[in-house]
């Protein structure tokens, strides 16, 4: 193909010193490499040719597209397709990086800004939901990607007609959104990352609970310009800056003055309404109509429910054996960039991302779109970390071979697969903390920079950070196991119960679990002791009866709640401790609940937040515990590089 045979490049679309914030795999890429927001990036694919088209759209908008071909003859290929919000500006760098094994294979590779953003026409919607079917003139992201690749199958030529998609987190949300209702020459897709239910589970809230610096830098970011633009704080810790906000109506009063319809819609629906059911993708999610190949990482601090939760409801209707799950040690997007031998402290004693992108990705659309190989892929594929190797699955959860265990919280902050007894609770049959909202617990180390701070942010690690920077706080209640006398795998499904009162009417509830590295750990010091968060979830009390209709908490009543802190693989070692933990905020990362019923948050007042009393109950009527799935003996093999 050649530079002739497209229309030519529309002034607006840019020349390359056109601004660029690299994400069109994941906006984290350039805040890790520290580039400034507007900086120019050289394209340093040589193996391939630009070229830039404005594709029309069944509504006439036309999309803005980046189109690489090798530039080297080869015969008939098929398409690689990334659509994302965040620009193109940057994917030849890409192509020698993050797709530097599919680029070496060769395809057409096709990066396409979606509506309303960079270089395209039309209106962005954060998220916008799929059109009704019976709206014959509709559009959303499966028309938007149908479109394009009706148009590149005419117009590029020696293709073999075939069309992949991939991409991390929003990126990965559009190639999930494509192939609700695919073209049919959409052959093959991996969406990594990709959120599920923004209110539910993803990047804006968790269990209705709200993301707040997220749902704020994020919708501020896309939403300022077609451009990604940061918001300006004036300070380096935003922890301060969150906390001197006060309530979040002194967000469009102060600083976005009703201007970025994200956050309106935050506080127009606080609840789980018609609004987020609408944006969910997952009741569109009833049929494998596509081989879909499902990405996540253990640490994710962005999209950790979406992937699972996407990977679970095509499985429900997997028929033909082609939906698969991948989850590997990674923050966002971790398996797209580097080696992924390291994650913060952690080493996992092998390139895990390096594995991902050669073992599983490349091989994965080589098959089904250029009919190369065997697809030499189990079920699901995780990563466990602890014993640091790959396992394969028949199903995930895995359904044999693991027994369900209870970790329950005990007098004197023990934790023991022991069910409580009378006895020990005889005096007080709970443990107690004051949750002060002027007083929130933050959610990693101060300074806390801002989310994509441009000359490097402690977010991208912060689920792996040792939470012993907690240990003074009254606030937070922490029960331990004794030193293990074996290694303990769980893999599967974790959920808490809480059986916990408050003297308050409404309150969150956080759960971690923590694995307790030993004191001596002698291949490492500087890991002695170090308490690493395995799982961890946050529920919003006032839902815990419906999440559509939010009611007060009883107060002083001890109340049950389920919280589900999702799925994992991992193993701790003989001689680390199980610590399971409670606190009640969790800031900024979530918003402060006011620990009295307001029926809308986003419209409380400053006089609305009050301290309360927590008791999390251990008695044998109220035995608080969480449950892990046990690995009992050796169903899965290893399946390491
Ligand atoms: N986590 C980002 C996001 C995805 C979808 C919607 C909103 C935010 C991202 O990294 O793309």
């Amino acid at each position: 193909m050649h530079e002739r045979s497209f229309p030519a490049r529309p002034k607006a679309t840019a020349s390359r010193s056109s601004t660029f914030r690299a994400a069109f795999s994941t906006l984290a890429i350039l805040a890790i490499l520290g580039a400034p927001l507007r900086a120019q990036q050289p394209d340093t694919s040589t193996a391939y040719a630009r070229t830039d088209v404005m594709i029309p759209m069944r509504d006439s908008v036309r999309l803005h597209t980046a189109i690489y071909t090798p530039k080297a003859s080869h015969g008939p290929l098929p398409f690689l397709m990334v659509r994302t919000p965040y620009g193109v500006e940057g994917a030849g760098r890409a192509l020698t990086t993050s797709y530097k094994e599919l680029a070496d294979d060769g395809y057409i590779f096709v990066f396409q800004d979606i509506r309303g953003r960079y270089g395209s026409e039309g209106r962005f919607v954060m998220q916008r939901p799929l059109k009704d079917p019976r709206d014959k003139n509709g559009i959303d992201e499966a028309t938007d990607a149908y479109d394009t690749i009706e148009w590149l199958l005419k117009n590029v030529p020696n293709n073999n007609s075939r069309v992949g998609m991939l991409g991390v987190s929003y990126p990965g949300w559009t190639t999930a959104m494509a192939a609700t209702n695919p073209h049919p020459a959409l052959k093959a897709v991996s969406p990594q990352a990709s959120p599920a239910d923004m209110w539910l589970g993803d990047d804006f809230h968790h269990n209705g609970a709200f993301r707040l610096s997220y749902g704020f830098e994020y919708a501020a970011m896309m939403e300022t310009s077609k451009e990604n633009e940061n918001f300006a704080f004036d300070r380096y810790d935003t922890y301060d800056w969150y906390l001197a906000l006060g309530p979040l109506s002194n967000v469009n009063e102060t600083y976005l003055h009703g201007k970025i319809p994200t956050w309106n819609d935050f506080v127009a629906h606080p609840d789980y309404d018609a609004f987020w059911k609408r944006q969910t993708i997952v009741p569109a999610l009833t049929a494998v109509k596509v081989p879909t190949l499902n990405v996540a990482g253990w640490w994710d601090q962005e999209d950790f429910y979406g992937p699972i939760r996407i990977y679970e409801a095509l499985e429900a209707h997997d028929t033909k054996g082609l939906n698969y799950l991948v989850v590997g040690p990674w923050n966002h997007g971790g398996w797209s960039r580097g080696e992924g031998r390291k994650l913060g402290p952690l080493d996992f004693g092998s390139a895990t991302s390096r594995y991902f992108r050669e073992k599983i990705q490349a091989p994965w659309f080589a098959y089904w779109l250029k009919d190369r190989g065997k697809l030499d892929l189990p079920e699901a594929l995780t990563f466990v970390a602890g014993s640091n190797v790959w396992r394969r699955w028949d199903a995930w959860p895995p359904k044999a071979h693991v027994q369900e265990r209870n970790l329950y919280f005990h007098a004197g902050g023990l934790l023991s697969f022991d069910p409580p007894t009378e006895a020990e609770g005889a005096s007080a049959p709970y443990d107690e903390y004051v949750s002060d909202p002027a007083h929130p617990v933050p959610y990693r180390h101060r300074p806390i920079q801002a989310t994509y701070f441009p000359h490097g942010s402690g977010w991208y690690t912060w689920l792996t950070e040792d939470q012993r920077f907690v240990d003074d706080r009254a606030d937070v209640l922490s029960w331990e196991s004794a030193p293990l006398t074996e290694d303990v795998t769980i893999a599967g499904d974790v959920v808490a119960h809480l059986f916990a009162s408050t003297s308050g009417t409404d309150s969150d509830w956080i759960v971690k679990l923590i694995d307790v590295y030993p004191e001596t750990h002698p291949d490492d010091w500087t890991m002695a002791g170090y308490q690493l968060m395995v799982s961890n979830e946050v529920f919003r009390g006032r839902y815990r009866n419906s999440f559509e209709r939010p009611e007060p908490i009883p107060a002083n009543q001890v109340v049950a709640y389920t919280i589900d802190l999702h799925t994992q693989s991992y193993t701790f070692r003989k001689g680390h401790r199980i610590m399971a933990q409670v606190q009640s905020t969790w800031f900024p990362l979530i918003d402060r609940n006011p620990q009295m019923f307001v029926p809308n948050i986003f419209e409380a007042k400053e006089s609305d937040f009050r301290k309360a009393t927590q008791r999390v109950w251990r008695s044998p009527t109220y035995p608080s515990h969480v449950t892990v799935s046990v690995v009992t003996g050796s169903p899965v093999s290893a399946a390491n590089p």
